[in-house]
């Protein structure tokens, strides 16, 4: 019986202890602040996607993936070359997308890589296109080569 009451006064004392230090603890910041912090410090995100540039898509044979970031995200973008035979492709986000963008790769042949990156500051849905056309017939775009991106608000 002894050995049952040192045991239950023990377990008292700790329950005891627990309550004073949870008390003694400084409190949590409020939720709030930690909110704002949030909204206020810089967002680095880096969104890291390849694409393989074939005829005529992106990944695929006609478009290409769609592209979903947020605003205050860096798109880093590897671009493989991967055309079938002498054609060149690239990837362009720009005025005729249309878009408030400036982005131009390089136009690769099969094999040839080119990492781009840019910083997505302003929202919106805008179409990414190869920009290559042959003096005679389709342009690739028309071809198909085209695919939506779309940066969304944050928050
Ligand atoms: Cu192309």
């Amino acid at each position: 019986m002894v050995g049952v009451r040192v045991a239950v006064l023990a377990v008292a004392v700790i329950i005891v202890a627990a309550v004073a230090v949870l008390l003694l603890m400084p409190a949590p910041p409020p939720t709030t602040e930690a909110t704002t912090t949030q909204l206020t410090s810089p967002q680095t995100n880096i969104v890291s996607l390849t694409l393989y540039l074939n005829d005529y898509g992106f990944n695929a044979s006609k478009g290409g993936p769609k592209i979903t970031v947020f605003v205050g995200d860096t798109i880093r973008i590897r671009l493989i070359g991967n055309s079938s035979g002498p054609a060149v492709h690239d990837f362009v986000l720009d005025d005729k997308s249309p878009s408030p963008y400036n982005v131009k790769s390089d136009r690769l042949r099969r094999g040839q890589e080119q990492v781009i990156e840019f910083l997505a500051n302003v929202a919106g849905v805008y179409k990414y296109y190869c920009s290559v056309a042959p003096p005679a017939g389709p342009s690739h775009r028309e071809r198909g080569q085209e695919a939506v991106i779309e940066i969304m608000p944050r928050g």
